[in-house]
């Protein structure tokens, strides 16, 4: 009797042992295993930047599963970098959605760290709720008054005077006074937030978006190897009424700073006649993946002063994403900056759905370019994505043509 049970029991160790050795594991240079994870809840403000700072981010201990990670026995460094979200709290559950996305994807493997910024404080239901769906430290900051809210330099009657006529000619978040706060914040002031000062990435995600495909490989470990500054998904043409003099500011702070522009930018992503306009292309900011310290930098603090002193983010509605790009796309070279195109991706109304059918059946991407409601934007006429190819010179992927 005693020989049957220890026949039965040696029988399940074998299976058991035998199943973890032959589990597939994907082993690339920015793969890990599972790490631990530990949450920092309820900070917000000065505390957030004193919790956050306190989080050693970068020396978490690979755990072995399986025969198969002895090849990466070595403590697997993460980069420093963060997740990072605004977000109101009656914007939980959408973001929740989106969390559960990337943990899903992406950062089960990697426990990064999340970063949420708010400019009310976040209730307690809002940070124990998130807290229990990543897997790296969540950490919760409040957005100072003096960085969401009107600059004193700006005219408060002429600023509403465009909201009424924005609002009669029908313009998106036309007559919003916290839209412009919001893309004024994400223009000048989140890489200033104590909370990001341990960290050189971040990953911008928003409430309601779609990962459609598996991401087997360290995003952020990519960025710092291939020594790229900015990364994006999608991107298209800004509406025209929104930033009537954002390439004349432009152009007048590049004219007396042409020190800051890189011999080898993005000029021709941007413009049509080497500069003489601003042919509207931007990335879409609400993905992106990109370098603090490129913010952080001189020419970028001065050039988002320049714009802020000239109140385009209240007389007109200058958004954060042309902001950006028009940033990137000037004092970066060209070959910081990166185009995700294996990066599923969603943001009511767009997608970016891997180009290749090999590609998307390796990724288990849910997108179908093929299908109406995720069909593959990046070739489509509105946006942007094949300028960026030219401007790079890149050869386009496998079948692009049948998805314009
Ligand atoms: N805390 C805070 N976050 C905001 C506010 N307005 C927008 N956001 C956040 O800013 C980002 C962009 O806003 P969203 O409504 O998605 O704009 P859209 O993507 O341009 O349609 C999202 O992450 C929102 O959660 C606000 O008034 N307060
Ligand atoms: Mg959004």
């Amino acid at each position: 009797m005693r020989i049957m049970r220890f026949l039965v029991v040696a029988t399940l160790l074998i299976v058991v042992v035998y199943r973890l050795s032959t589990e597939r594991v994907n082993i690339t240079d920015y793969v890990t295993k599972s790490t631990s994870s530990t949450q920092v809840k309820g900070t917000s403000g000065a505390l957030a930047s004193a919790a956050a700072k306190k989080l050693d981010a970068n020396k978490d201990q690979v755990v072995m599963k399986s025969e198969n990670d002895k090849a990466l026995s070595a403590p697997y460094e993460k980069a420093s970098a963060t997740f990072v979200s605004l977000a109101r709290n009656s914007d939980l559950w959408d973001l929740i959605d989106s969390i559960r996305m990337v943990e899903d994807r992406f950062n089960h493997r990697y426990h990064y760290d999340w970063v949420f910024l708010n400019d009310d404080e976040f209730t307690e239901e809002f940070k124990d709720t998130i807290s229990r769906y990543v897997s790296g430290k969540a950490t919760f900051g409040l957005i100072p008054k003096e960085h969401w809210g009107f600059p004193e330099w700006i005219d408060k009657e002429k600023a509403a005077l465009v909201r009424e006529q924005m609002r009669n000619d029908k313009v998106i978040y036309g007559d919003s006074i916290p839209y412009r706060h919001m893309c004024r914040y994400e223009s000048g002031f989140f890489w200033r937030h104590p909370a990001l000062d341990p960290y050189k990435f971040y990953w911008r995600v928003e409430p309601h978006i779609k990962l459609f495909c598996d991401i087997d490989y360290d995003v952020f470990k990519f960025m710092e190897e291939k020594k790229l500054k900015y990364g994006f998904t999608i991107s298209l043409y800004e509406y025209e009424t929104t930033i009537k003099t954002l390439w004349k500011t432009t152009k007048e702070f590049i004219d007396a700073n042409p020190q800051y522009v890189s011999p080898n930018s993005l000029m021709d992503f941007i413009s049509d006649d080497k500069g003489e306009t601003y042919n509207r292309c931007h990335f879409w900011s609400n993905f992106e993946v990109a370098s603090l310290d490129f913010w952080r930098g001189e020419a970028y603090q001065k050039y988002f002063e320049h714009l802020d002193k000239a109140g385009g983010f209240f007389y007109e509605r200058w958004g954060d994403a042309p902001v950006h790009s028009l940033a990137a796309s000037l004092f970066l070279d060209k070959d910081e900056v990166h185009y995700f195109q294996d990066i599923g991706y969603w943001h009511n109304p767009f997608s970016n759905c891997p180009t290749e059918k090999e590609e998307r059946l390796r990724l288990k991407c849910t997108c179908n370019p093929a299908r109406d409601h995720d069909n593959n934007f990046t070739w489509k006429d509105y946006s942007c994505t094949p300028k960026f190819f030219n401007a790079k010179g890149l050869q386009r992927p496998k079948g692009w043509e049948d998805q314009t």
